[in-house]
Formats: structure tokens, C-alpha cells, sequence
């Protein structure tokens, strides 16, 4: 057997046997500790053996296992930072190594983007703009075992225990659904995962198998990433074509109405043009906008904003995180055309 032999029989085989040793650990014949032995563990061993037929002792085990992290509870409930401007937040993404990198990642894997541009409609710089902001294009995932982070949230942050009990349920069908070891994933503090940052709902439901093995894998394969973020976008309801957001010259008023507080578009484009306002993008008098007035490095910026930004909130309810993915979107667009540019004047001369 060669050696690329063994590493994929070890990969498909190996990972069978791991699971097969952690489901008769002899964790499952200790008495039950941690979270095992409260209250809140029992009855949720007892709802994943009741509801979706899980092994009663093996839950338990991992229960057991599941360690409370104080920083992850340091973390959650510290107060909010003082809001940051628009130009304090873009300096932290908009930088030249994290567009350089995102030029890199989209060449090298342009012919996922483009099946995910094709099958979903979503522009390969938004995908990326969205794994460049998460996660630096995979290179940092999150160094919290998730099922502790689940665990410690769930049974020991009592304002948002609901949430993170249903995520921690989700996790356990997940993990059995992809045949991901429970105790070996890792991600965020708050338990979200792999290059998108999916917390486990959000996998079960979006994530896709985009290279076609049989594993939707967003924890170590760009590719399935690719498609789980483009897949997600279209769920729910990126517009193909549709324009996202313009700056615009500011013609309200300090306290304008028009400058309306919920991300969800309340006004159409055509109560902006009655203020005065004038959008260079194609867009229709009945479509829903939205003016938001930002801080920028430079002073006040006014943008008008439209359906598919607010779709971009729907992965993070942010209009600061919005404008940053769309700002790197559109940095990696322009990079990626000069190189494209580099590479063809090189071949013809
Ligand atoms: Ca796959």
C-alpha cells in the first residue's frame, strides 16, 4: 500500500473507528458528572433518546465530557463595546492583506465560485467578502471545542439558555448526520463553525455538499463552503442582478424619518427621490430602500440600501457588517479583474 494509499484509508476508516471507540467510551460506564449529572443534562439526554433516537449513554458520555468555559461566559455577556463608527469598523476589514488573500482564494477556487455564481445567482465577491470577514478565508476558525461552548452557554448563561439549548440539540443531529466526531469540532465562543462561521441550526439547514464526497463539510473544504454560503444567500432571497447599496448625496435632515431604524427596508425608493435624494443605480421607484447615514473615516456618508443588502443582514443582523462585506466584495472584484488583466497581458506578450 503507498503511501497516499494508507492516508485515504486511514481518512475514511479511521475516522469509522474513532466513532466507533467514543460510542462505547468507557466515559458511558462512569457515573454521570458535569453536565450529565444536573438536571437540565438529564432532560435533555432523555429528549434526544425520546425525540430523535439517540443512545441514551453516549449522550450522557458526552455530556460528561462537555467542559463550562468561563471565558466563553466572559465573552457573551460583556457589556457592549463602545459602538464603532463606520470608518473604525471598516479599517478592521478593509485591509490590503486581507483583499490580497481574497484575490488568492477566489483564483484558486474559481470554479467552485463560478458553479455557485451559475446555480445560485450570488456574485462570487459577496461569497468571498463573506468568508474573508468571518474568517479570514478559513484560517481562523474558532479555538472552543464547540459542544463546550454549546454546553456551557446552554446550562450556565440562563439569558439566552433557550437559543443555545436548541443550537446544542442541533449540534448532536448534525455531528450525527455528517459523522463529525462531537468532541473534535471547533468554532467560535459561540459555537459557530468552518469558514462561513454556521452555527448549527443555520448547518443543518443551508450547508451543502459541494464537491459531491457525501459530506457537507464547511469545516475543512472551501468548496462545500462555497456553495453552503451562496446556497444560504439564495434561501434567503438574494436577487440575481439586483443592486445592493449607493452612497448618495445627503439631502435629510439631521433627524429625517426617512432615516428609518430597522434593517428591513420600511420605504421605497420612491420616497427618497421625493427628498431630494438621487440613486445612480438601476433601480425602480416601488422598490424597498432604505437610508442608513454613516460615520466614515472622512466624515458623514449617506447610503441608500437595498433588498439584497438586507439579505446580506440576514447573515449577520449588522448594516455595519453589511457595508463591510460589501466593501471587501467590491475591493476583491476590482483585484481580481487587475490580476485577471496581469495574467492576460503576460500571455500576449
Ligand atoms: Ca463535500
Amino acid at each position: 500500500m503507498t503511501a497516499v494509499g494508507i492516508s485515504d484509508f486511514c481518512r475514511s476508516v479511521c475516522r469509522v473507528f474513532l466513532v466507533t471507540i467514543l460510542s462505547i467510551s468507557p466515559v458511558s460506564f462512569a457515573q454521570a458528572k458535569g453536565y450529565a449529572a444536573t438536571a437540565e443534562g438529564r432532560a435533555l439526554i432523555d429528549e434526544m433518546v425520546a425525540k430523535y433516537g439517540f443512545d441514551g449513554d453516549r449522550v450522557e458520555a458526552l455530556l460528561a465530557e462537555a467542559t463550562r468555559v468561563d471565558k466563553i461566559l466572559e465573552s457573551i455577556s460583556r457589556p457592549a463595546e463602545r459602538t464603532l463608527t463606520w470608518g473604525e469598523y471598516r479599517r478592521i476589514f478593509i485591509k490590503p492583506a486581507r483583499i490580497e488573500q481574497g484575490v488568492a482564494f477566489l483564483q484558486t477556487h474559481k470554479d467552485a465560485f463560478a458553479r455557485a455564481e451559475a446555480e445560485f445567482g450570488v456574485p462570487a465577491p459577496i461569497i468571498a467578502g463573506i468568508i474573508g470577514v468571518e474568517t479570514w478565508y478559513g484560517n481562523y476558525l474558532g479555538n472552543y471545542r464547540v459542544l463546550d461552548a454549546l454546553a456551557t452557554l446552554a446550562f450556565d448563561y440562563p439569558p439566552r439558555s433557550r437559543f443555545f439549548r436548541s443550537e446544542l440539540v442541533q449540534y448532536l443531529l448534525m455531528t450525527r448526520e455528517q459523522r463529525f466526531d462531537p468532541l473534535q469540532v471547533k468554532g467560535s465562543y459561540a459555537g459557530a463553525m468552518g469558514y462561513g462561521q454556521f452555527i448549527s441550526s443555520s448547518y443543518r439547514h443551508y450547508a451543502i455538499d459541494f464537491d459531491g464526497d457525501g459530506v457537507a463539510d464547511l469545516l475543512s473544504n472551501p468548496v462545500d463552503a462555497i456553495g453552503s454560503v451562496a446556497n444560504y444567500f439564495s434561501a434567503h432571497h438574494w436577487r440575481e442582478g439586483g443592486p445592493v447599496a449607493e452612497p448618495v448625496e445627503d439631502r435629510l435632515a439631521m433627524d429625517s424619518p426617512l432615516l428609518t431604524r430597522e434593517l428591513k427596508p420600511k420605504l421605497t425608493v420612491s420616497d427618497y427621490r421625493k427628498a431630494g435624494l438621487e440613486p445612480e443605480l438601476a433601480v425602480k421607484d416601488h422598490s424597498a430602500a432604505r437610508a442608513i447615514r454613516l460615520e466614515g473615516a472622512d466624515g458623514p456618508e449617506l447610503w441608500l440600501t437595498y433588498h439584497n443588502f438586507y439579505v446580506i443582514t440576514r447573515y449577520n443582523h449588522s448594516h455595519l457588517y453589511a457595508m463591510a462585506v460589501l466593501e471587501l466584495a467590491g475591493e476583491l472584484a476590482r483585484g481580481l479583474a487587475d490580476a485577471n488583466e496581469t495574467t492576460k497581458n503576460t500571455e500576449e506578450s
